[in-house]
């Protein structure tokens, strides 16, 4: 990057001001002063992202584009500051302006483009690709309104449309009109014989979209290598306005980029998710393929200079539409244009949930997609004929691609790429001993384990300022760029000065978040008691309900004897829940009005609080990630691919209090047995309950009179304006067989809490712990993952 001094930031910085919003300094606003510090650094990142492309296109070298329908960036400010090496500088030079650094952070949105782990495992990998020199670019949707904006009202979610977008764009993004490709969908296709035998597809009645990529710089850490995110927006191509005479049709159009994950109970919402995928995929892959175009090597060896990662199966169509424009554009026969397809793909799976594993109803799919469908439907032929006769029949009618008139997007995923791989160790056996054991019948190479990991720098030096400090202090600074000499801290846990230290960081950090609860939620919150933070999507399997569940216990407890001294607690919620999830909703309901009744109830003395903090995302999470002393991983072993908050708590020194599940099972590993607290069952009990069929969770409850107390909680009248709720989850527990084990788990569960409120009261102990956790966090860091996924699957490196 170009040499920068503080002089020359503070000249720019103004001049910008001027340029842009024609002020003075003085005078401007902190979106205006954001807006200007972050057109800045894209002057100053420009130079490299210039030569790096130009590095990629001169030496052909190959190139990874991870496809997923969610990234999840947060706000970018500080990263990218702290990556180009000039935090420190623009807020000393900021600083001589009379200006804040925070004010500016403070100013930014969060990039509403994702929903959960998913999307912020993509953010954590576009930031961890260039860190490591590889030539890995994103592609996406660049939704106006993302998932949604949560907001509680009278303790249930209420769904906004979250418009992070500012009317003028995006201030880290260019717009290049010039890139701009077409989609087709709808209408008919015929296969036309040519003069030399060929087929060629003609179509008729197609509606055009006009796809306009939006690139967002990725810079590395302190390295001069900057990639490229691309989002992709929807546009009416001029020359087919007349395909589009309403008003409403336009809108129809527009929604194509309104928002992520649109509604799917309609067949309309389920037409838009459709589109939305092709049109990600589509536009990416075009795009792809002109630029290999370009170098002149033959179409047959594209897997040679492309890798495309399919990241979840919503960008599975990534399969048949690559085969269509290698075989419809570039002219390739079937099989050569297979082996080089098959070569470029991978995918990712991230749950074994089989109700989260794409199905598309063949008709809809022919509908929207009637190329494609065509072609899916060779692939499904050619996949039967290939394995007919060399395995028993039933394996090939689970594996292909169409069953029942359905279109399965993880066989597709599988069937057309040459890598598959878990998230998590637990997670990759489960896909292979079980959801997906047909095909690791059929293709065992393709199997292959990538723990997840996260972006240390972000989750430590920008989230947590007040513990890196302090790790310098302590080993050096070196930990800022390689993560794994917080392995140093090693030799001072037992350290009782230092152990004091970092429990003055963690009340520092647990204080900002209770002023933040203070002033959105006017709680008070006391500091000295354990702040238990359990925050991610809300899911049935992640078993926020268990966590509801022993807060209930404690307070009864407390009620039963108002004398009783537990060690005080906070409980910290952070969830949204799918629009279309009744029960997920339901639980929320429960939690809020769990947290008015004991938050106002003052015979608990302050040792029980409860807190349900609205509209969780990317930010918030940088404040309460670093004030977590016991991070709940809670999920039915078995049901959770990895988890990334639990990396996320660990490395900011809290306890984990966990089920085997997940990459649970490798923090375990890497902090030893007494460094973590775990309950419950693990996958191997849970399975025996499945094959055994012999879980009777009444049988549980009739037997269990605490525990009975806890559940009759729900319909009691314990908690107030609850009354449909608390059936629905009385029911789920008792009438439904309790699915997801929370009863069996229940009294481990709460002895493991029991024993967490112990050891706190040793604060020695409890730092010793911590520290022990953060000293071991290295291994989890993206850049190992993400190179590994550039060295083992997509061979760029
Ligand atoms: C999540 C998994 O639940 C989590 O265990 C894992 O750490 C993360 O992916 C990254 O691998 N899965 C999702 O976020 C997910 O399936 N989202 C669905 C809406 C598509």
């Amino acid at each position: 990057m170009i040499h920068l001094t503080k002089e020359k930031i503070i000249e720019d910085f103004k001049m910008r001001l001027h340029e842009d919003f024609m002020i003075q300094n003085a005078e401007a606003t902190a979106d205006e002063r954001f807006i200007a510090l972050a057109k800045l650094i894209k002057c100053y990142v420009m130079p490299d992202w210039l030569r790096h492309r130009d590095e990629i296109v001169k030496e052909q070298k190959k190139t990874a584009y991870y496809f997923s329908i969610e990234f999840l960036p947060g706000k970018m400010l500080q990263t990218n500051l702290l990556n180009l090496g000039i935090y420190d500088l623009v807020q000393e030079a900021l600083a001589d302006l009379d200006v804040d650094l925070m004010d500016l952070v403070a100013a930014e949105r969060d990039m509403a483009l994702g929903n959960g782990g998913l999307g912020r495992l993509a953010s954590c990998f576009m930031d961890s690709l260039p860190t490591i020199g590889a030539p890995g670019f994103g592609n996406g949707i660049r939704y106006k309104y993302g998932l949604f904006k949560q907001k509680i009202v009278n303790g249930y979610q209420v769904e906004l449309p979250d418009a992070w977008l500012p009317s003028d764009g995006n201030v880290w993004e260019t717009k290049k009109p010039h890139a701009a490709v077409d989609v087709k969908i709808y209408g008919n296709v015929y296969l036309v014989p040519q003069e030399n035998g060929d087929l060629k597809p003609v179509y008729e009645n197609v509606k055009t979209l006009h796809a306009v990529p939006y690139d967002i710089t990725q810079i590395g850490f302190n390295n001069n290598v900057v990639n490229n995110l691309r989002l992709w927006d929807v546009e009416i191509p001029e020359k087919y306005e007349l395909d589009y005479p309403t008003l409403a049709d336009r809108r129809r159009i527009e929604d194509i980029t309104s928002v992520l994950y649109p509604d799917d109970a309609t067949r309309e919402g389920k037409s838009l998710r459709l589109i939305q995928e092709y049109f990600m995929v589509s536009a990416g892959l075009q795009t792809i393929v002109k630029s290999y175009a370009k170098m002149g090597l033959p179409m047959a060896q594209i897997h040679e200079k492309v890798a495309v990662h399919i990241n979840d199966t919503h960008p599975a169509m990534a399969v048949p539409e690559l085969m269509r424009i290698l075989i419809d554009d570039y002219n390739l026969e079937w099989e050569v244009a297979w082996a080089t397809t098959t070569q470029v793909m991978s995918y990712t799976n991230h749950t074994v949930l089989s109700e989260a594993l794409e199905k598309w109803d063949a008709d809809l799919f022919k509908e929207i997609v009637p190329r494609i469908y065509q072609i899916v439907g060779e692939i499904d032929r050619q996949f039967v004929k290939t394995w007919a006769g060399k395995v028993e029949a039933a394996i090939i009618d689970r594996t292909r691609v169409i069953q029942n008139g359905q279109i399965h997007m993880a066989n597709l995923s599988i069937i057309g790429g040459h890598s598959v791989n878990g998230v998590a160790k637990l997670h990759t056996e489960l896909l292979i001993e079980d959801v997906l054991k047909d095909f690791y019948l059929l293709y065992p190479e393709k199997f292959n384990n990538k723990t997840n990991g996260i972006a240390q720098r972000r989750w430590s030096q920008i989230a947590n300022p007040d513990m890196s400090a302090l790790l310098d202090k302590q080993i050096g600074k070196g930990w800022r760029s390689n993560v794994h000499e917080l392995s140093k801290l090693e030799a001072f846990l037992d350290d009782p000065t230092i152990q004091h230290d970092f429990y003055q960081v963690k009340q520092a950090n647990k204080q900002r978040l209770a002023d933040y609860v203070k002033k959105t939620q006017g709680i008070d919150l006391p500091i000295h008691a354990i702040f238990d933070v359990q925050v991610k999507r809300l899911h049935a399997y992640k078993r926020q309900l268990l966590n509801v569940m022993h807060i209930i216990k404690l307070y009864q407890d407390l009620k039963d004897d108002p004398t009783l001294d537990i060690t005080p607690r906070v409980f910290f919620f952070g969830a949204k829940a799918a629009p279309g999830y009744h029960f997920a909703k339901s639980v929320i309901k429960i939690i809020n009005e769990l947290a008015n009744l004991i938050n106002h109830d003052e015979s608990l003395r302050n040792q029980l609080k409860v807190v349900f903090l609205e509209n969780y995302n990317v930010s918030l999470a940088e404040l309460i990630v670093p004030a977590a002393d016991v991070s709940e991983q809670i999920s039915t072993a078995g049901k959770e691919a990895s988890g990334t908050s639990n990396m996320k708590f660990m490395l900011n020194g809290a306890i984990t209090l966990a089920t085997l599940d997940g990459a649970n099972i490798e923090i375990k590993d890497a902090v030893g047995e007494d460094n973590i607290v775990i309950f419950g069952m693990d996958k191997d009990a849970v399975y025996d309950h499945y094959a055994r069929h012999d879980y009777n969770s009444r049988q549980i409850y009739d037997n269990n009179p605490r525990l009975k107390r806890v559940v009759d909680a729900f319909t009691d009248g314990t908690i107030p304006n609850t009354h449909y709720e608390g059936y629905e989850i009385w029911d789920a527990l008792i009438s439904y067989n309790d699915e997801y084990f929370l009863l069996e788990d229940f009294d481990d569960y709460v002895a493991k809490q029991a024993y967490i409120s112990e050891l706190y009261k040793d604060k020695n102990a409890w730092q010793a712990k911590a520290m022990k956790n953060i000293a071991n966090s290295g291994r989890f860091t993206s850049d190992d993952t993400i190179e590994l996924y550039a060295r083992e699957i997509w061979g760029i490196l």
